[in-house]
C-alpha cells in the first residue's frame, strides 16, 4: 500500500486523470466518491449541488435513468459537467465494459450515451483480454480530455470471482498501458513496481451496515483504507438513502480522511 501523500502522488502518477484525481483529493481533504444510484436527474443533479464540497469524484450508472430522449441525456450530461467544474470533482461512468475491443470502442464512444464525452473516468472488465484497453484508448484519445481507465481487479459483490490469481493476471494487462489505465476497482491496495502507481478505488463501504441482502458486502472505510490500503471509497446507498445525506456524507469523508492520515502516519 502507498506510504505516499495524495500530495505527493499528484505530481508523479503516470496518468492525468491520476494526477488530477490526486490534486482534487488532496486539496479538498476528500477521498469520498459518491455514488448517485437514482432513477431521478433532478435529485442527482441537486444533490450534487449540495454534496459536490465533499467529495472528490461522483460515480454514475447513467443507463439506469428514464430519460425521454437524445436531448434529455446531453441536458443531464452537459449540468453535470457544469457541477463537475464548479465543485471541482470528477465524473465515473461506472460501464463495467465487458467486450471486445472494437465493441466497447463504438459502446464508449457512440450510441445515446457517449460516454467518453463526459466522463472523465470509466472502468472495464478484462476478461475479453488487453483489446478492451486498446479499444478504450482509441475513443479516449478521439475525445482531446484527460480520461482514465479503471481496470476491474476484485469485485465488492460475495463470491464474485475476482481478487487472487485473477487481479494478478489483470494487474498484468493494465501494465500494458500505464498511460491510460489509472488504476483499479479493488478491495484492497496493488503493490507498484518501479514507476508505477495504481489508484485503488473501493465500493462496498458503508457505516450502518454489513450487506444488502442481495450480495454486497460492506466494509467501513478505515477498514479499506488504512488497513487495506485503498485510496478512494465509494458509497452509495449509505449517503443517497440517508435522511440528511449532507451530514452523511460528510461523516464519510471524515472517516475516509481519518484513516488515510492513520496510514500515513503509521
Ligand atoms: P452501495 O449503495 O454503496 O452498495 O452502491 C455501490 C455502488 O458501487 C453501486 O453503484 C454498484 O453498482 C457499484 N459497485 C459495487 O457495489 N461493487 C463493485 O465491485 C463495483 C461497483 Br465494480
Amino acid at each position: 500500500m502507498s506510504a505516499l501523500t495524495y500530495s505527493s502522488r499528484a505530481t508523479t502518477h503516470p496518468t492525468e486523470v491520476g494526477r488530477n484525481l490526486l490534486s482534487i483529493i488532496a486539496e479538498k481533504q476528500t477521498n469520498l466518491c459518491v455514488s448517485l444510484d437514482l432513477a431521478d436527474t433532478e435529485k442527482i443533479l441537486s444533490l450534487l449541488d449540495t454534496l459536490g464540497p465533499l467529495i472528490c469524484c461522483a460515480k454514475t450508472h447513467v443507463d439506469i435513468l428514464p430519460f425521454s430522449g437524445p436531448d434529455a441525456i446531453s441536458a443531464f450530461t452537459d449540468r453535470l459537467a457544469a457541477l463537475a467544474k464548479q465543485h471541482n470533482f470528477l465524473i465515473f461512468e461506472d460501464r463495467k465494459f465487458a467486450d471486445i475491443g472494437s465493441t466497447v470502442k463504438a459502446q464508449y464512444g457512440g450510441g445515446v450515451y457517449k460516454i467518453a464525452q463526459w466522463s472523465h473516468i470509466t472502468n472495464a472488465h478484462s476478461v475479453p483480454g488487453p483489446g478492451i484497453i486498446a479499444g478504450l484508448k482509441e475513443v479516449a484519445q478521439e475525445v482531446g480530455q484527460p480520461r482514465g481507465l479503471l481496470m476491474l481487479g476484485e469485485m465488492s459483490s460475495k463470491g464474485n470471482l475476482g481478487g487472487g490469481e485473477y487481479l494478478q493476471k489483470t494487474l498484468e494487462m493494465a501494465r500494458g498501458d500505464k498511460e491510460f489505465v489509472m488504476g483499479f476497482i479493488a478491495q484492497c491496495a496493488i503493490p507498484p513496481q518501479d514507476g508505477e502507481d495504481w489508484i485503488v478505488m473501493t465500493p462496498g463501504v458503508n457505516l450502518g451496515s454489513k450487506g444488502d441482502g442481495l450480495g454486497q458486502q460492506y466494509n467501513t472505510p478505515d477498514l479499506v483504507v488504512r488497513e487495506k490500503g485503498c485510496d478512494v471509497i465509494i458509497v452509495g446507498r449509505g449517503i443517497i438513502g440517508a435522511a440528511d445525506p449532507k451530514a452523511t456524507a460528510e461523516e464519510y469523508r471524515k472517516a475516509g480522511w481519518e484513516a488515510y492520515e492513520k496510514r500515513i502516519a503509521a
